[in-house]
């Protein structure tokens, strides 16, 4: 079991001695800069003096961060942990009216913001009242009241405030894939225990790797893959915004990266383009956030001959509770439990059921569910497990195997349908790019499943491209699970983290 001290801040565990160990190693890198594990120090001290000095903060006060991936990103982060305030991460896309309901909700007194966001954070923050001070980044250098600007005059030493090992210090929302945003509160040192399991006993991430990604640092996938775990273990996280699968495959190649986070989308686009790379410095490709399609981890091996690290994490257990990688990985399922948490499934009563069964997939472990000020918390934990909201099945060696979200299961004329399995098969079809499967209201059936598919470029929608998809999934899985109603669109409703939003493709005038 992980013990830590009652009295931790985290961002001094995760600083202050790289920085004394070697101070002149890369921590941060981009296309533009290098920041050494001193300079990040330096740099997050003076803006944890902006935020006590300047701002007034004092701990507890929420701070909400807004910005892409990059440095002054991460010293941001850092420095509101180490101020002893709480972190409220935003995603970059989010409009003023999603912004408005985040700082209302979580009581947010102040802003750091990339001005090239601005335009809907001062759309925010005229009205909400709570929100007090509000500081721009990335500013024009005459802005006098930039924070790039306050951060010059203040001292390049900072003291980390006393935080308890179980103060909040982050408030991260999740969507989720039913719309309506909930925080969910971590600690101190549930930010350390995140580090400490899965790159431990999963990914043995080392000083020497070099870590790459596309989640946002918004998103706790991305938190803890692109900035938490590579300082945990004092290695270089490369920091950047704006990358399409093809600029991604070129920053792996160009900062000879040896860990990549990313989700299953991105590394299905990469794989044909994966042969005009040097991929050689990459060892460790991990996919989540979504799930990962039997046939996207077979074409990513047999481009690149890596074996994909799959995991499943949420945003209310901070990140990833099962997976595994190298030999231990098997085909078909995300993994075994991570140590440091277990896992087991519960049929609708909460009785654990025995393996091979299907049923609601429940984990507990040193993170879990803390809904801010949320009635769904006892929807989430039950009998102290946390109730993901995924249906899996695990076999007797262990093994974790998604069936579908427990809200996914189609019931058509009696029969259980996963749509993620019948997704599985379209997607092997050379015509398909994306697909989401939904169960549609039948008269007749009661549901029938439904799919709605984006071709590849060039290709032409037509009655006989829906009968030869038809045929496959008869051809492949029990013919039942065909998919009666097959709908093309130019692209499916996606979270910003790249979750496919299936309750909108039940939504009547869907298509
Ligand atoms: O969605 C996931 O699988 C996930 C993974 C890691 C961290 C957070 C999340 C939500």
């Amino acid at each position: 079991e992980l013990q830590y001290p009652e009295r931790l801040n985290c961002a001094t565990e995760l600083l202050e001695q790289n920085a004394e160990l070697h101070g002149d190693k890369p921590a941060i890198v981009t296309y533009q800069e290098t920041w050494t594990y001193a300079f990040l120090l330096e740099q997050v001290n003076r803006i944890a003096h902006v935020l006590k000095e300047e701002m007034g903060l004092v701990p507890g006060n929420r701070v909400l961060l807004r910005g892409a991936n990059n440095p002054i990103m991460a010293a941001c982060t850092l420095a509101v942990f180490k101020a002893g305030c709480i972190v409220v991460p935003t995603m970059p896309l989010l409009r003023a009216k999603e912004l408005t309901t985040i700082i209302d909700k979580a009581q947010v007194s102040a802003a750091l913001c990339s001005s090239a966001l601005k335009d809907e954070m001062q759309v925010a923050a005229a009205s909400c009242s709570v929100l007090k001070q509000l500081v721009y980044f990335h500013s024009a250098p005459e802005d006098t009241a930039g924070l790039e600007a306050m951060m010059k005059s203040q001292p390049a030493h900072f003291e980390a405030v006393d935080t308890a090992a179980e103060d909040v210090c982050l408030i991260s929302f999740t969507s989720g894939t039913t719309g309506i945003p909930k925080g969910t509160m971590h600690f101190h040192r549930d930010v350390l225990a995140i580090c400490d399991c899965f790159p431990c006993s999963v990914l043995h991430s080392e000083s020497s790797d070099i870590f790459i990604g596309t989640p946002p640092l918004a998103f706790t996938f991305g938190l803890g893959g692109l900035l938490l775990f590579p300082l945990r273990v004092g290695a270089t996280t490369v920091l950047l915004e704006k990358l399409n699968p093809e600029s991604l495959l070129k920053a792996i190649s160009e900062f000879r990266a040896s860990v990549c986070f990313t989700a299953p989308t991105f590394y299905r686009q990469m794989t044909s383009l994966a042969g005009s790379f040097d991929l050689s410095s990459l060892k460790k490709a991990v996919s989540a956030g979504e799930v990962l399609p039997a046939s996207t981890r077979l074409a990513w091996q047999q481009a690149t001959g890596l074996i994909m690290i799959d995991g499943i994490g949420a945003t209310e257990m901070l990140h990833i509770f099962i997976s595994a990688s190298g030999d231990e990985a098997r085909a078909g399922a995300t993994g075994k439990v991570v140590p440091g948490y277990q896992a087991c499934i519960l049929d609708e009563q909460g009785k654990q059921l025995p393996a091979g069964a299907i049923g609601r997939l429940a984990v507990k472990g040193p993170t879990g569910c803390r809904y801010l000020a949320d009635a769904r918390q006892k929807n989430y934990i039950q009998d102290g497990w946390n109730l993901t909201g995924d249906a899996y099945e695990m076999d007797v060696d262990g093994y974790f195997y998604y069936r579908a979200r427990t809200d996914d299961m189609i019931v058509s004329a009696g029969y259980n349908i996963a749509g993620p399995e019948v997704e599985e098969v379209l997607l092997t079809h050379a015509a398909v790019a994306e697909c989401g499967v939904v169960g549609w209201p039948d008269e007749e059936r009661g549901q029938i499943v439904k799919a709605f598919v984006v071709l590849k470029p060039a290709v032409q929608a037509s009655d006989e491209l829906v009968k030869e998809l038809q045929c496959l999934v008869k051809e492949s899985i029990a013919p039942y699970k065909y998919p009666r109603a097959v709908v093309f669109q130019a692209s499916l409703p996606r979270t910003e983290t790249g979750k496919l939003q299936r309750y909108k493709l039940r939504e009547p005038d869907s298509g």
